[in-house]
């Protein structure tokens, strides 16, 4: 069969999944594929998980039209939260189609223009408290990335402004949010029977999903208060409106409740991990920033970006594509076959779950030269020919694969030019060596900036 480490009776492989040498799904996959080879396997409990990372076997799930997502332990677990939403339904839920169908044409590259104002006027204001707060103050990037991020969604989706860069103290949905995150992660490694008596977690579980919940019916009850005349057209506003194109249907009000949480939550995080790592990237590697610097002030000079300049900052885009072949910040994907196959010539059974670690598939050796070493011009226009299909996969696969990357990169390459436009950026503490932290998504753990203004704040 498969190989893997003997189970053990009853708890099966839990110990070794559990293994507290490893900080991160990351470290764990890494070690496994690197004693095992490219596929291997676990008893969970006496549910197989079947782990395959390396680019042969991702490649030979990718094209068999058999394999497609499945929603594996943590986002099961992720289902009180987000139920039927896109992230979290099951390939086979209507909803998923519905929403799909619907949604889709609000992420197209076109239509994801109409949310650069917002998306400047957020940026705008981190820019201007880095500037006010001058080069002797400490940022920590990935607080400051998620605040970012957060407003960002809330506003070009629900017109509704968190005003997180106003406030001390992040927004409660984020207390909420990452508290929900850790505990949904931490019940697939609990042995047996162990989680109803965990009171206190499951009260503050539930507590948290009612927090986010209420969050997103407050959110439509103040949309549906006003008069059709004076609504935006966004995202909230076309889930409330619009119908499936296929069936003529429209979303329910618990399913637009599960979008709303799910948006809030996928549409900020994995982008915030993203910015954050890319400012690490940057700072480790000052000739790449200096590259991305010139490209910057010959695009821009002193101008506010606007839309069209994004086409002109492509080496940015290099760059972002790079930080998520290193720190993919939605670290893995799970596929699931609908019908009894092989995978590397081992059997696997209709339904089982076979978990694709990005972070190892985006340094197999067998795809990439010196797959450490961080280097854009792996993604320039005219070597992307050289990227084997189904070798970079930091947004999924097929149908189900993310909804938001056009959103996220326009967001992304938005931001990172504004940063190197007005700022010379350093660490403050040169010695700082970059270690991963991770919630279900990864970021870079206390990484501490100091920003000096390149010209005088206008
Ligand atoms: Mn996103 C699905 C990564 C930004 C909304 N996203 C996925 C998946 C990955 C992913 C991987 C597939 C998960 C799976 O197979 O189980 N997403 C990212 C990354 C970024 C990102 C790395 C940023 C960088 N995502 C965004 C943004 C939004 C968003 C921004 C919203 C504006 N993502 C989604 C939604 C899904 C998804 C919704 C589920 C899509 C579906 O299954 O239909």
């Amino acid at each position: 069969g498969i190989p893997g480490p003997t189970p053990l009776p009853i708890v099966g492989n839990l110990f070794e999944l559990i293994g507290a040498a490893h900080e991160t799904s990351a470290d764990f996959a890494e070690a496994y594929h690197a004693r095992y080879g490219g596929v291997f396997a676990l008893d969970v409990g006496g549910k197989r998980m079947i782990f395959a990372s390396h680019h042969a076997l991702v490649t030979e799930m990718c094209t068999d039209p058999r394999w497609s997502k499945a929603v594996h332990d943590p986002l099961e677990q992720l289902r009180d939260l987000g139920g039927d939403g896109l992230f979290t339904a099951y390939n086979d839920e209507p909803n998923w189609g519905r929403a799909h169908r619907l949604l889709m044409p609000a992420f197209g590259t076109a239509a994801i223009k109409d949310y650069f104002p917002q998306m400047l006027d957020i940026a705008e204001q981190m820019m201007l408290r880095w500037e006010r707060f001058g080069p002797g103050h400490d940022i920590d990037v990935a607080d400051d990335m998620t605040r970012l991020t957060l407003d960002t969604i809330a506003l070009c989706a629900f017109d509704t402004r968190f005003n997180s860069f106003y406030a001390e103290r992040h927004h409660p949905f984020v207390g909420a949010m990452v508290r929900a995150l850790v505990e949904a992660g931490a019940r697939g490694d609990r042995l047996p029977g162990v989680q109803p008596f965990l009171v206190g977690a499951n009260r503050q579980y539930r507590e948290d999903i009612a927090l986010m919940h209420r969050l997103a019916d407050d959110i439509v009850t103040a949309r549906i208060a006003k008069p059709p005349a004076q609504r935006p057209g966004d995202l909230l506003e076309r889930m409330l409106t619009a119908a499936d194109p296929l069936t003529g249907e429209r979303l329910s009000e618990e399913n637009i409740r599960y979008q709303l949480a799910t948006f809030l939550i996928a549409g900020h995080e994995t982008t915030s991990g993203l910015l954050s790592f890319a400012t690490h990237l940057l700072l480790a590697h000052p000739e790449v920033m200096t590259r991305a610097r010139h490209r910057v002030d010959a695009v821009l000079g002193d101008r506010t970006p606007a839309f069209e300049d994004l086409a002109q900052l492509g080496f940015l885009g290099q760059i972002l594509r790079e930080t998520l072949r290193l720190y993919p910040t939605a670290p893995g994907f799970a596929l699931t076959p609908d019908e009894a196959t092989t995978l590397g010539g081992y059997p696997v059974e209709a339904g089982e779950h076979v978990l694709v670690m990005l972070p190892v598939l985006h340094r197999d050796p067998a795809v990439w030269t010196e797959p450490d070493r961080f280097d854009p011009d792996r993604f320039a226009p005219d070597r992307m020919g050289e990227i084997p299909e189904y070798a970079w996969m930091p947004f999924g696969h097929g149908a189900r694969a993310c909804i938001g990357r056009p959103f996220a990169l326009q967001e992304a390459t938005l931001v990172l030019a504004m940063m190197l436009q007005r700022f010379d950026l350093a660490l403050a503490d040169p010695g700082y060596r970059m270690t991963v932290s991770e919630t279900l998504t990864l970021k870079p753990k206390g990484l501490i900036i100091r920003t000096a203004a390149r010209r005088p704040a206008a």
